[in-house]
């Protein structure tokens, strides 16, 4: 819920003083906050032009108040504890609360005000990633503006003069700031309400943090080797699922503020692009396909008809990125007879786990995990293990689905005969193939696969 701050607290309160005295304090907004990582109902516009609200995966919506026909927003830039999920909590650096910050939406053609407020140790500054605007609000500290100091508010303004979907960050300590969390998504909805009109919205930010098992605090040097792959800084199964009535449309919006791409994979429907950074795809300049990559610093909206009910997974086809801290330096042990090897290691490393041939699976292991960590795949399903973790979610899609009812219906409940099952007829007595794992006689090869990301 949203929870009403006391603007001073702490130690930071006297130089926020200073700041704000010169404004007038009259005349900030109030910055709300958020104590919860659930997903938030849709904010419907109490003011000003109408429009259908987001839904933020995992996240909420910025009120705003309007002063003399301008949006004023106040953003906080502050540390922040987000649950990733059930079982650990990070130190992060966000906005109101949270990492991301909360969803900014406005109307195309609304002259915007936000105040940013830096309750960081360290200088800030918010770059508005996509936005036409003076150069002077672009956000670039030492390039167009100075850095925001610590303590003190700076005040943003501009129109929101082009429709589409947009990110904001930290321009400043950019390599630290976004690694600690700090993003927010930014929606500016059509003058026309009923342009592209969808019956579910949803969006989310992917971010990439390297949290050490054990740890709270990210390492903030990290280039590439990231141990968890988030949604709206979650990971699976932490990740709420998006919630839809059969038969909806339904579009998704994502922005990518990680180091890398994300192939984004839809289960048993396929979508078409409608937006881009740039803006809206015309009809003829879409195609249906069923997964979409999204590079370092892209926005994307995808839609599609909601046509068939069931759980149908929706996930970066990086093996690596549905998967949670300490799975990324396993060897490969398929081929490797690990007969009597748990046994034998035990006596010397105790809770040694065998994987692969004839050891467990990855989602199957029990290991003793230290506090504050998250196993690697996870997640009860319905039918057991669903071994994933990092960017992996669900649509559900069911038949009852109220409109406007964002709430989980729980676990799918498949018609009779409708789902895979255990062939108990005789098997055919054909000539057994080589056993896939073993190597032929006579064939000396050693194959290691390289782990890691970089090497
Ligand atoms: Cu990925």
């Amino acid at each position: 819920m949203v929870t009403r701050r006391k603007f001073f607290t702490g130690a930071a309160a006297l130089a926020g003083a200073t700041a704000v005295s010169r404004i007038g304090a009259a005349t900030l907004p109030e910055a709300a906050s958020m104590d919860s990582a659930a997903t938030q109902a849709p904010l419907p516009p109490s003011s000003g032009r109408p429009y259908n609200p987001v839904v933020t995966l995992n996240g909420w919506s910025l009120p705003w108040r309007m002063k003399n026909g301008v949006k004023e927003f106040h953003l906080v830039a502050e540390p922040v504890v987000r649950e990733i999920a059930p079982g650990m909590k990070a130190n992060l650096w966000g906005y109101n609360g949270q990492s991301p910050g909360p969803t900014i939406e406005v109307v195309e053609g609304d002259r915007v005000r936000i105040f940013v407020t830096n309750r960081l140790p360290e200088e800030t500054s918010i770059h508005w990633h996509g936005q036409r605007l003076p150069n002077g609000m672009d956000g670039v500290a030492g390039l167009t503006q100075p850095g925001i100091p610590p303590g003190k508010t700076f005040v943003y303004e501009f129109e929101a003069k082009r429709p589409g979907t947009f990110m904001y960050h930290p321009h400043a300590d950019e390599m630290v700031q976004m690694a600690m969390g700090m993003m927010g998504f930014w929606v500016t909805h059509p003058k026309n309400a009923g342009f592209m009109k969808v019956d579910r919205d949803f969006v989310f930010l992917l971010g990439n943090y390297d949290i050490a098992p054990g740890s709270y605090t990210p390492k903030t040097s990290t280039m590439l080797d990231f141990n968890l792959w988030t949604i709206n800084t979650r990971v699976f199964p932490g990740v709420d699922s998006m919630n839809v009535r059969q038969g909806d449309r339904v579009r998704i919006r994502i922005g990518n503020l990680t180091m890398t791409n994300h192939p984004f994979h839809l289960h048993g429907h396929e979508f078409v692009t409608t937006g881009t950074d740039g803006g809206w795809l015309r009809p003829e300049a879409r195609f249906p396909e069923v997964t979409l990559d999204i590079g370092v610093g892209q926005m994307r909206a995808i839609e599609f008809d909601a046509t068939d009910t069931g759980d149908w997974p929706f996930h970066c086809h990086k093996s690596h990125h549905t998967m949670n801290a300490m799975g990324h330096d396993v060897p490969t042990m398929i081929g490797v007879d690990q007969k009597d090897i748990a046994k034998r290691i035990n006596s010397l490393v105790p809770d040694y786990m065998a994987m692969g041939e004839r050891g467990g699976s990855m989602g199957s292991m029990e290991m003793p995990l230290p506090d504050n960590t998250l196993p690697m795949m996870t997640g009860d399903g319905p039918f057991g293990n669903i071994e994933m973790g990092g960017m992996f979610t669900t649509v559900k899609i069911r038949r009852d689905q109220k409109p406007g009812d964002y709430s989980d219906p729980g676990w799918y409940r498949h018609p009779k005969g409708t789902v895979a099952y255990e062939w108990t007829g005789d098997m055919p007595s054909a000539i057994q193939a080589p056993d896939a794992g073993r190597q032929a006689p006579g064939v000396e090869l050693t194959v290691r696969k390289p782990v890691g990301h970089n090497h």
